[in-house]
């Protein structure tokens, strides 16, 4: 039986579910941090920026180091803790912000689009450089997880990172916010319907995030879209999602393929509604 690393302690726990987020959490060291933004650097020197990329999306697919990463077990002990012990990545993204080139995240929950049926998901970030508020650190609303599913409206905004550049409708006291500070290797956790964002970089360094997504296997798509997952741990008796193949080469011909036909799939979902073209390639 695979020893448990990380569980968290019952403290934790409880901060989690008061809160909505835990933060920070040691998952690699400072030079793990390093040779993993290094792998993402060495894909950029040959593709460009990975945000003007598909593969910013789900890249657990394509690239052999995301595929280690979302299985690495002090992660999947954290997670456990808090899910159990049968886990599903549905999904990564990266959130690369270059310095000073005003990119943001608009306060929402990420509930909102994704179309799944519980709210048993959580979002395990992964900071791969120093993600400070002056950075462009995340920002969350303690306690805000416990509204349930609130309205957001799409604003589509320029250099919002997210899909609709949806918005929360319900107000946010700044005073009340708490910021995710987080050196290279530490790592968050948020529930699915916590409020957060986060604002622009004004340092000189990238801030480079990876946010790997889990749910429970109870947990189905209720959006009549066909949906993907890769099993992480334990065992799934309830096959909602399709699984995923675990890629054996970084970006080769068939794993190209693979990510391209599920992302496009979940394309659909995160523009279902908006009369807009899901935007694949760009
Ligand atoms: O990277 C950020 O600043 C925000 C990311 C985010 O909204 C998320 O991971 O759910």
């Amino acid at each position: 039986m695979a020893v448990k690393e990380l569980c968290l302690t019952q403290k934790q726990i409880d901060c989690y579910r008061t809160d909505g987020f835990l933060s920070p959490i040691r998952i690699f060291s400072k030079e793990e941090a390093s040779r993993l933004r290094s792998e993402l650097e060495c894909f950029e020197a040959a593709h460009g920026l990975v945000m003007g990329t598909p593969y910013r999306n789900k890249p657990h697919l394509v690239m052999t180091w995301v595929a280690e990463v979302i299985r690495n077990a002090r992660i999947l002990d954290a997670v456990e803790s808090i899910l159990g012990p049968n886990l599903l990545v549905w999904g990564t993204n990266f959130f690369v912000k270059e310095p000073y080139d005003g990119t943001f995240i608009s306060l929402h929950q990420d509930s909102t689009y994704w179309g799944l049926s519980r709210p048993e998901v959580l979002t395990v970030w992964v900071a791969l450089s120093a993600s400070y508020r002056s950075s462009g650190a995340m920002k969350m609303a303690p306690g805000s997880h416990k509204l349930e599913q609130l309205p957001h409206v799409d604003t589509f905004e320029k250099g919002n990172l997210l899909t609709r550049g949806q918005k929360v409708e319900h107000g946010v006291d700044e005073n009340d916010i708490a910021w995710i500070d987080l050196a290279p290797g530490e790592a968050s956790i948020h529930h699915v319907r916590i409020i957060h964002g986060s604002e622009p970089n004004s340092s000189s360094d990238r801030r480079i995030g990876l946010a790997i997504r889990f749910v429970r296997t109870d947990v189905k798509q209720v959006n009549g879209v066909k949906d993907y997952a890769t099993l992480v741990r334990g065992r799934d008796d309830f096959q909602h999602f399709q699984h995923e193949p675990r890629p054996k080469e970084t970006l080769g011909e068939v794993e190209v393929a693979v990510h391209k036909q599920i992302a496009e799939e979940s394309f659909k979902l995160f523009y279902q509604g908006t009369g807009r073209e899901p935007t694949f390639d760009q």
